[in-house]
């Protein structure tokens, strides 16, 4: 048996990563490493939480205490590292628990597996998931990301995530820690926290609230279904090259205004309600600070090296997507109310 740690995996990607490996790899033993805090809900991972190769950690990867013994308690075949503070506006609020969770956890990390993996390090693997927002933004409609891209960051979370994704490639250099990154675009799905624009805009329209657009909705976002970037991971985490970063996405590029258009519509039709009802929820609002123009990822190394492509269309993703949250109230509900925070206890305390 293999032991995987998967940090973040109560989160949004990161969830979908554990149900994929529990279930497509029952010879490898998958521990979930999460802090839970706001962004991590062990409800999202009901379905596998009883699987005999899965077990969960509660911890923090800032704590090199705790990460130390992490480590030495189990013989980690390979990391896949998802835990990070993962919301610009928050990042503009308060930087500082970006640079804790984003850059000193993951040098934590860095640091305990280097030492852990001294004598064999060729055995190993450390795979960091990272985004496309490490690059900046672009203006001219006809330039895409590339993997030789410079990076710019522009907000405290794009730059917290550039510093680790330096680190990372540093202890490569450096050590030779055999690590693998990946930067993707922006992902939608199932249990998308609802302070992310599709997941917001769903809940909002489903209460009849406002539907706040920043600025003038004239952003750019390349958007991919959540199941194909764990799949990506599944893929890269297997037959990427060490040392090697591989830009995910869906060459899917959608202006803000225009998908809350769209996203309004599919409502309506599935709500019952006369067209055009919702899009009269929206309203614009102040614009983010320093909001990034567009992103806009060439997932071409990727898909000639690796094979992979994505395996359903927007459309098919968003009506998956939609008919999830509508089924799943009681989620919504209770990640909005705060209620899920009581689930661990009930869950692994009190048995
Ligand atoms: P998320 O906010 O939904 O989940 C993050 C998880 O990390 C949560 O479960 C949280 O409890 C955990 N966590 C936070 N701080 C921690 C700490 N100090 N110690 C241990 N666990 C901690 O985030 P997400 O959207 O699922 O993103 C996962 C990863 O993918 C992040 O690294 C993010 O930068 C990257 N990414 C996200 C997107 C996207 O569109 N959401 C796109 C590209 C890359
Ligand atoms: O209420 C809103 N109104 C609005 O117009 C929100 C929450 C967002 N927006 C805009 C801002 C962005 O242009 O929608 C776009 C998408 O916003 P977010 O969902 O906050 O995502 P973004 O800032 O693009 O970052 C996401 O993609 C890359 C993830 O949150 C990151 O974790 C990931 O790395």
């Amino acid at each position: 048996m293999k032991k995987i740690l998967i940090t973040g995996g109560a989160g949004f990607i990161g969830s979908h990563v554990v149900r994929r490996f529990v279930n497509q790899y029952p010879h490898y033993e998958i521990v979930n490493l999460d802090k839970l805090t706001y962004a991590g809900n062990l409800a999202n991972l009901t379905d596998v939480e009883k699987a005999p190769n899965y077990s969960f950690v509660k911890g923090d990867i800032v704590d090199a205490h705790f990460v130390n013994q992490l480590f030495a308690d189990h013989n980690f075949y390979g990391v896949i590292h998802l835990a990070a503070e993962s919301h610009v506006d928050r990042s503009i609020a308060d930087p500082m628990a970006f640079v804790m969770t984003n850059v000193i956890g993951t040098v934590n990390l860095l640091n305990t597996a280097r030492i852990a993996w001294k004598d064999n390090m060729a055995d190993h693997r450390f795979y960091h998931v990272s985004t496309d927002e490490v690059y900046g933004e672009l203006h001219d409609p006809s330039t895409f990301f590339t993997e030789q891209t410079a990076y710019d960051p522009r907000s405290p979370y794009s730059a917290s995530k550039a510093s680790s994704d330096h680190f990372v490639r540093a202890y490569h250099n450096t050590y030779r820690l055999p690590v693998v990154v990946s930067n993707c675009s922006n992902n939608y799905g199932s249990h998308h926290f609802p302070e992310k624009l599709i997941p917001l805009m769903i809940h909002n329209i489903c209460q009849n609230k406002p539907l706040p657009v920043y600025g003038k909705g004239e952003n750019v976002r390349d958007w991919l279904f959540v199941e194909d970037h764990a799949r990506a991971i599944d893929l890269i985490f297997h037959e990427g090259k060490n040392g090697e970063t591989y830009n995910i996405g869906g060459f899917n590029e959608w202006k803000n205004l225009d998908l809350v258009h769209l996203l309004c519509q599919i409502m309506d039709q599935k709500l019952g309600r006369a067209e055009g009802t919702s899009a009269q929820l929206i309203t614009y609002v102040t614009d983010r600070a320093g909001h990034d123009l567009r992103y806009a990822i060439d997932a071409h190394k990727l898909m000639n090296e690796l094979g992979w492509t994505p395996s359903v269309t927007f459309e098919q993703g968003l009506e998956k997507t939609v008919e999830w949250f509508l089924a799943n109230q009681t989620w919504l509900d209770n990640v909005t109310s705060g209620n899920y925070a009581n689930y661990y206890d009930s869950m692994y305390l009190n048995r």
